[in-house]
């Protein structure tokens, strides 16, 4: 058993409607499962947002939320993923539609390069659908490798 409890940044994307209803219900019900696997310390708004990179799909809603949990980082992963697949996501194309997306950008200033986890998460740092909504719940938190905060980051992107 883990006694000691850490802190999670998830982001969150959803851009296809689901049984759940509308891209905005999926984010909901995403957040109402997070809730399941910790406590829920703080929920972003939810932003409308042009698709980045594979472009030919529907505009994503984004939203970003703070999870203090037991779970361990790779628990955790297992968990977010358990949580995509049991909401109806399936992978067809790679970065192509989803009715969920749940990403685990950071966890406190944990450093993880394994083939199952990635932390912090690659991209984020590059991604304004990650930080803006991610500035609204953890502006200040250090991303433990740049050594920058997610407001920083945000102005660097320009
Ligand atoms: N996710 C992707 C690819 N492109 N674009 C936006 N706006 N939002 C996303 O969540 C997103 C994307 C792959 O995970
Ligand atoms: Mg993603
Ligand atoms: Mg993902």
């Amino acid at each position: 058993m883990r006694l000691a409890s850490g802190l999670a940044a998830i982001a969150l994307g959803s851009n296809l409607a689901s049984r759940f209803g509308d891209r905005e219900a999926n984010l909901r019900e995403a957040i109402r499962r997070l809730a399941a696997l910790g406590e829920v310390k703080a929920v972003s708004r939810f932003h409308d947002t042009e698709p980045v990179g594979y472009t030919d799909q529907p505009r994503f809603l984004n939203g970003a939320v703070v999870l203090e949990t037991s779970l361990a980082p790779e628990e955790l992963m297992r968990a977010l993923l358990e949580v995509e697949q049991e909401m109806g996501r399936e992978r067809v194309i790679t970065k192509g539609p989803r009715v969920i997306d749940l990403d685990l950008l950071l966890y406190g200033d944990e450093v993880i390069n394994t083939a199952e986890l990635t932390l912090p998460h690659p991209e984020m740092h590059a991604r304004r659908f990650v930080l803006e909504p991610l500035k609204e719940v953890a502006g200040e938190w250090v991303h433990p490798v740049l050594g920058l905060s997610v407001d920083e980051m945000l102005r660097r992107l320009g």
